[in-house]
């Protein structure tokens, strides 16, 4: 039984230790040492090379390190008949709300228009609401989206979420669908993003999406790069239609050097580190499903590719 491990060869020495302890049956290979490909039935990869999936004949299933499975699904060669399941560990969930909460407030509480201030030793107190007036919507109201929308709430935030299928959640007010997009817009003083990027969320962070946003509104992104029309965030800031934004997630990563994002005074750009995965966590949660597999019971997270997420 052999695992291929494709990932960055630091991230192998962290998982070993956890497979070794936890399935000291499985045989791990790190890439690129793949030795006899059709020795291999699982793969758990981040970010693979195009074709590295489709040239393991025996490939039983694939696990995907992080949670968005976009980089697997717009790869033409994966194959179609070995599920994908991609990784929902808690650990991470609840890394990602510390995030947007943290974002969030600095966007509430002005943290940006502060820093400023402090730059040019200005002593001015800005107009301030309280989170119960303001607004926040997140798209993308899924594992995700709903843990962090819990924390908003907790703080008080008037809170709406934005999702695929209708969903129910006490105290938040819930939409659903293109048809509903544009009144949850209307509401949306600070706008999360959390969705998964699909056919149908790629560039959805355009000019026509900001324009239905309240006047000043402020945008976190902490889910892709491709959700976003960069060029069009320039110019919703240039004209005040948004206020500020608050970018975890790059259409190139590393965010390249000369890029405009890293020195505008009202973006803050971070690594895409709002949620990393954690080995000892996680490891577990990979490994169930390779024995739900191995047993023939149902797999947990499965991705369905026509959804594309
Ligand atoms: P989920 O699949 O649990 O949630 C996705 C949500 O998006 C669901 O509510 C879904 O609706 C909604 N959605 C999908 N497509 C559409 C659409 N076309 N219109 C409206 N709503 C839609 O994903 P997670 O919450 O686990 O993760 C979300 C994303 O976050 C990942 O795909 C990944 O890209 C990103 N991420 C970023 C990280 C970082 O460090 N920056 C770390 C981890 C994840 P419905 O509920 O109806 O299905
Ligand atoms: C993920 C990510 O999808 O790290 O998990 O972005």
């Amino acid at each position: 039984m052999a695992l291929l491990f494709r990932s960055s060869p630091e991230s192998a020495a962290r998982w070993q230790p956890h497979f070794a302890r936890l399935m000291p049956e499985l045989e791990v290979r790190v890439w690129p040492e793949v030795g006899d490909c059709a020795a291999i039935d699982y793969a758990l990869v981040w970010q693979p090379e195009p074709g590295l999936l489709a040239s393991l004949p025996n490939l039983k299933l694939i696990m995907n390190l992080g949670a968005g499975v976009d980089h697997l699904l717009a790869d033409p060669t994966t194959p179609r008949h070995v599920p994908i399941v991609r990784l929902v560990d808690p650990y991470m969930t609840e890394a990602m709300s510390e995030y947007v909460a943290l974002q969030v407030l600095r966007l509430h509480r002005r943290d940006l228009d502060y820093a400023a201030q402090q730059r040019d030793r200005v002593w001015w107190e800005l107009d301030q609401k309280n989170a119960a007036e303001r607004r926040v919507g997140i798209l993308g109201f899924g594992v995700l989206g709903q843990d962090a929308g819990r924390k908003l709430q907790a703080l008080g935030f008037d809170l709406a979420g934005w999702s695929r299928g209708a969903k129910a959640v006490p105290g938040v007010a819930t939409y659903a669908g293109a048809a509903e997009l544009p009144a949850f817009l209307g509401r949306s003083e600070i706008l999360v993003c959390l969705l998964p990027l699909t056919r149908e969320t790629e560039g959805i962070l355009d000019r026509r999406l900001f324009s239905q946003l309240p006047r000043g509104a402020a945008l976190v992104n902490a889910a892709r790069g491709g959700h976003l029309v960069d060029a069009d965030l320039l110019a919703a800031l240039g004209t005040g239609q948004l206020s500020a934004a608050v970018l975890d997630a790059f259409r190139d990563e590393p965010l390249p050097p000369d890029h405009p994002f890293w020195s505008h005074p009202r973006i803050v750009v971070t690594p895409h580190i709002a949620a990393l995965t954690n080995p000892p966590t996680a490891a577990p949660i990979l490994l169930d499903n390779i024995r739900r597999l191995r047993e023939g019971r149902p797999l947990e997270n499965q991705v369905d590719p026509a959804r594309g997420y």
